[in-house]
């Protein structure tokens, strides 16, 4: 195996045996073939859309594999050789006659031993002998998961645009091939392109199912009942169990990126949903643990899960892990009732904070502060806008995060989304004016709302989105972070920041070029970056 999609990878070599993740060696090369397949099934669907078939099929078997590959979703072998198989089927069934190598792949046409030997031979050294080529194939394919992570969140709502699938078409496609740099990294582009469509689609399909999202005084306390906690990123499956849950005695609560439900008109009608327990996924084995009670993991970012909550694990979607029960949708519902059943037996969870927090910041709330926060911008009173969305994680190095938020002046405001917020969101950083110095907008799948606050405030103050008070410091740690970071360079976004540590997958040809026209860089030290994105301390 050799795997560097992550920011946890081995410096230096990627994760080659094993990975830090807990990834095993064969899942990871199980994951490289499924992606080889997807390339292969790419080419027979372009040629059946040309031929005006109907392609949902391979359009859903194309979004889930792409999310699976994810970093800390999916660890089970025999997920991805069913996968696999299934992308078998659907190039068969759309060969029409034709030849397999038409289709450039003959991955899926073996048994197990066999997956498991070509497995090794369609890894990322195999996309290109050329250093730069196969970075930016890899910044490609890591958006293009991303990619995948969104649609099938916007897909599940019943949401659809004929564009994203065909670039994940395209984009998969441009990977067989060998094609000059330029023209990869227009693919680059190009993922970035769909990845704001994307996220504007993913944005609608949240705010239309389940209203839009409304400042919200989060609880992190616990009650007295038993709960049942859920994290990940997947609204259904949340509302899924809160309708099963109502009037039973459990209560539920959000953990880790599922916090930003708590905001939703819809979610908040259920008095059981208790609020939010614990911090960002990196820290689920102490709090899976002092929660006591079942918990359902319906995304990333699953952990290798610790004993003493093994048993009460639950896994549903894409996520899974060997040996940990799965929840399968049948019939269009899933049934949730052995958790529920679980949770009564068990105790209320063991609290970990006495605070609430402020959430819920989304593009319609941010702009209807719009106006004050343009008043207090003129008025000298709000001098910086600081974006500071992205990933948490393991790495010692995060603590910068939180070093950065608290050194930052106090006229200045963090607009946050996804998981990094936790390294200071807690903080009692205040408010300028009755504006929170942390606006927080969501998930990682909600940083839409960021890039339409920003481009509103250009409007409305006749700047560009560059000229503005704004600067862009992100931390990243899986691929949904990479497709993000490309919608903000294809929406002509510069001199982003980003860290802990630059991508091991980026060469220093890709970088140099990202870097002069870009201005992309790399973190350093809270007092350089503070200079470096002009904030007068
Ligand atoms: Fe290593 Fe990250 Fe890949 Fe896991 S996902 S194997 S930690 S690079
Ligand atoms: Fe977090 Fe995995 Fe990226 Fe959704 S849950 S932002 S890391």
């Amino acid at each position: 195996m050799k795997c560097r999609q992550c920011e946890e990878t081995i410096k230096g070599s990627g994760c080659t045996k094993n990975g830090v993740c807990g990834k095993t060696s064969d899942t990871a090369e199980l994951q490289d073939l499924l992606i080889y397949s997807l390339e292969g099934l790419a080419i027979a669907t372009k040629k059946a859309k040309n031929d005006r078939k109907n392609t949902d099929r391979q359009i859903e078997h194309i979004t889930e594999s792409l999310f699976s590959t994810l970093s800390n979703i999916n660890y089970t072998r025999e997920y991805f050789v069913k996968m696999i198989d299934r992308s078998r089927e659907l190039i068969r069934g759309q060969r029409g006659g034709r030849s397999k190598t038409e289709y450039g792949v003959d991955c899926a046409d073996y048994d197990y031993v066999g997956k498991t030997l070509k497995a090794k031979t369609v890894g990322i050294d195999s996309l290109s002998q050329d250093e730069d080529v196969r970075s930016l194939k890899e910044l490609l394919l890591y958006g293009l998961k991303g990619l995948g992570a969104y649609y099938y969140h916007a897909r599940v709502l019943g949401y659809r645009d004929p564009e994203v699938e065909d670039f994940m078409i395209d984009g998969l496609i441009s990977l067989s091939k060998e094609l000059t740099p330029e023209e990869h990294l227009s693919y680059v582009m190009g993922c970035g392109a769909a990845g704001v469509k994307c996220m504007a689609l993913l944005d609608m399909a949240n705010t239309e199912t389940y209203g839009m999202p409304e400042i919200t005084d989060v609880s992190l306390r616990v009650r007295n009942n038993p709960g049942i906690l859920i994290t990940g990123h997947d609204l259904r499956d949340l509302e899924e169990l809160l309708e099963q849950t109502a009037g039973t005695g459990v209560d539920v609560y959000t953990h880790g990126e599922m916090l930003a439900a708590n905001a939703y008109p819809i979610f908040k009608k259920y008095d059981h949903l208790a609020g939010n327990y614990g911090n960002a996924w990196q820290r689920q084995k102490e709090e899976f643990d002092s929660f006591n009670g079942p918990i359902l993991v319906t995304t990333n970012c699953l952990a290798p899960p610790g004993r003493s909550y093994s048993n009460r694990l639950f896994t549903t979607g894409v996520a899974g892990f060997s040996g940990i029960k799965h929840i399968d949708e049948v019939n269009g519902r899933k049934d949730f009732s052995e958790i529920i059943r679980l949770a009564r037996a068990c105790r209320p969870p063991t609290p970990i904070d006495d605070m609430s927090i402020p959430i819920g910041f989304a593009r319609s709330t941010v702009l209807g502060l719009a106006d004050n926060i343009l008043d207090a911008i003129s008025s000298g009173a709000v001098k910086r806008l600081v974006v500071m969305a992205g990933c948490d994680g393991r790495s010692p190095e995060r603590a910068y995060y939180t070093e950065f938020s608290e050194a930052l002046p106090k006229d200045t405001v963090i607009l946050t989304a996804g998981c990094a917020k936790y390294r200071y969101n807690k903080l009692g950083l205040g408010d300028i004016g009755g504006i929170p110095r942390v606006l927080d907008a969501g998930q990682c799948n909600d940083c839409s709302s960021l890039v339409v606050v920003a481009l509103k405030l250009a409007e409305a103050t006749g700047l560009s989105v560059n000229e503005l008070p704004l600067s862009f410091n992100i931390s990243w740690y899986e691929q949904k972070a990479c497709l993000v970071l490309l919608a903000l360079l294809q929406l002509g976004v510069k001199d982003i920041m980003i860290g802990p540590t630059l991508p091991q997958f980026v060469s220093q040809g890709v970088l140099k070029v990202l870097n002069e026209n870009f201005g992309l860089k790399a973190n350093s030290t809270v007092a350089e970056d503070m200079r470096i994105l002009n904030i007068d301390v």
